[in-house]
């Protein structure tokens, strides 16, 4: 059995990924969410399934655009809270396969991001809003948020988790290796063993002894798996996923030691599908939590919510395509690299590989003066000389005060190799 800092190399070497959030919701076009935030009872809602026919679906596609963009794992919800299954799964009608569409969507999905080289990961809902079983109403915060049509349910939740349990088993065994299992969410008294986490982490780490696997079934009962684990050293699974949220200082466990974690973010406000959410966050501030997420030891994955026929929408692709333009010159500043042990400057951020440390300048000098009251004309000359040029901590004519006008002025990046504190002489 592979132990956690072997399992997870990989995954902090790539840094980035894509989160895919798919499925009948995306009929609507209104998130997710949209079951339970308009109370939608099951019958009601299961007309989406009737409709739901992805004629220009395309994983090549999505997973190419991933790649152009610098992603190095994709994440899809096989299966959200609303119960719709992307994958054929024997233990249930409601699946893809069952659709007008008669397609496993999981399987083209998983075969598409190999053939591309990239890692393949599968996010699965605890939560179930349409099997029988789900508790919907009442003693239970978020099941539908209190759907009055669930008022008199009953339901007999050991039978869930067989039918979960029994899902989970399916996908991994049918469906390849799996690089990441994306579990979600605990919350109330619906952590840890109520899912029979311990049991399930067994299962799944016989079948699938690499994959890596997030903090939320909560294994450890340690409870906010979906914002930044309070206590680092509680928390469970392979890495924490903190959400639309960049942790201060990283996540470090009790000894100061970064533990693997990854911020899950969407490119407007909504993961799934939702036509009217216009309020894109521009790909230069995406870049730059990028590089904050890095910079603090972790990962970043940015979700596309396709639309309910299968295509990524313009501003998504707009999107990838700009940060696809910075990674092409940047990449080398992102794989394989974390903290800088260096106190952050007022002008960005480091990171480090090594004893390589990248300096990603944010905020470029105003006015006739530099950053630190030298003449713009001579930092002109300095970046002249600098530029393309590799920059050695300790050249005559460098400076600590020209140094940081250099990286003032060279744009989003610059190279310098820093001999580390104990091998300066
Ligand atoms: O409720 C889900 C939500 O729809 C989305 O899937 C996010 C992604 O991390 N997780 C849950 C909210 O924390």
């Amino acid at each position: 059995m592979s132990d956690l800092f072997t399992r997870t190399e990989w995954f902090l070497k790539e840094r980035f990924g894509m989160f895919i959030h798919w499925g009948l919701y995306a009929i609507p076009g209104r998130g997710e969410w949209v079951m339970s935030d308009e109370r939608i009872p099951v019958d009601m809602y299961e007309q989406y399934f009737e409709q739901f026919n992805p004629v220009d679906y395309d994983p090549v596609k999505w997973v190419k655009a991933a790649k152009k963009a610098g992603m190095k794992y994709v994440v899809m919800t096989v299966k959200h809270h609303d119960g719709f299954c992307l994958f054929d799964s024997a233990l249930t009608d409601y699946k893809s396969t069952n659709t007008v569409c008669k397609r496993d969507l999981t399987r083209e999905f998983v075969d598409a991001v190999r053939a591309e080289g990239l890692k393949v990961g599968l996010y699965y809902s605890l939560i179930d809003w349409h099997h029988e079983d789900y508790p919907k109403y009442g003693d239970l915060i978020h099941p539908m948020r209190d759907n009055e049509a669930y008022k008199d349910n009953t339901y007999n939740f050991d039978n869930y988790l067989a039918y979960m349990h029994g899902q989970i088993k399916e996908l991994c065994r049918n469906y390849g290796k799996i690089d990441i299992l994306w579990f979600d969410y605990s919350y109330e008294h619906m952590r840890g063993e109520t899912w029979h986490a311990k049991e399930l982490m067994e299962m799944v780490r016989s079948l699938q002894p690499e994959v890596i696997i997030d903090n939320r079934l909560e294994t450890s009962g340690e409870g906010g798996g979906s914002l930044l684990t309070a206590n680092p050293t509680a928390w469970s699974g392979d890495f924490s996923s903190p959400e639309q949220i960049i942790p201060q200082e990283g996540i470090k466990n009790e000894l100061g030691v970064s533990i693997p974690w990854e911020m899950c973010t969407t490119m407007n406000n909504t993961w799934g599908y939702t036509p009217n959410d216009i309020a894109y966050k521009p790909a230069a501030l995406l870049i730059r939590k990028l590089v904050e997420c890095v910079s603090k030891g972790g990962n970043m994955i940015l979700n596309v919510g396709p639309d309910a026929k299968g295509n990524f929408n313009k501003q998504s692709m707009d999107t990838l395509e700009a940060i696809g333009e910075w990674m092409d010159k940047n990449a080398e500043s992102i794989y394989s690299c974390g903290y800088a042990d260096i106190d952050k400057p007022e002008w960005g951020r480091y990171t480090r590989n090594g004893n390589m440390i990248y300096a990603h300048v944010f905020e470029a000098p105003i006015g006739p003066l530099a950053l630190t009251g030298v003449p713009v004309d001579q930092v002109k000359s300095m970046y002249r000389l600098a530029d393309g040029v590799e920059v050695q901590r300790g050249d005559s004519w460098i400076t600590k005060a020209y140094e940081n006008i250099l990286f003032a002025c060279l744009g989003s990046i610059a190279h310098f190799t820093y001999p580390l504190p104990d091998e300066a002489d």
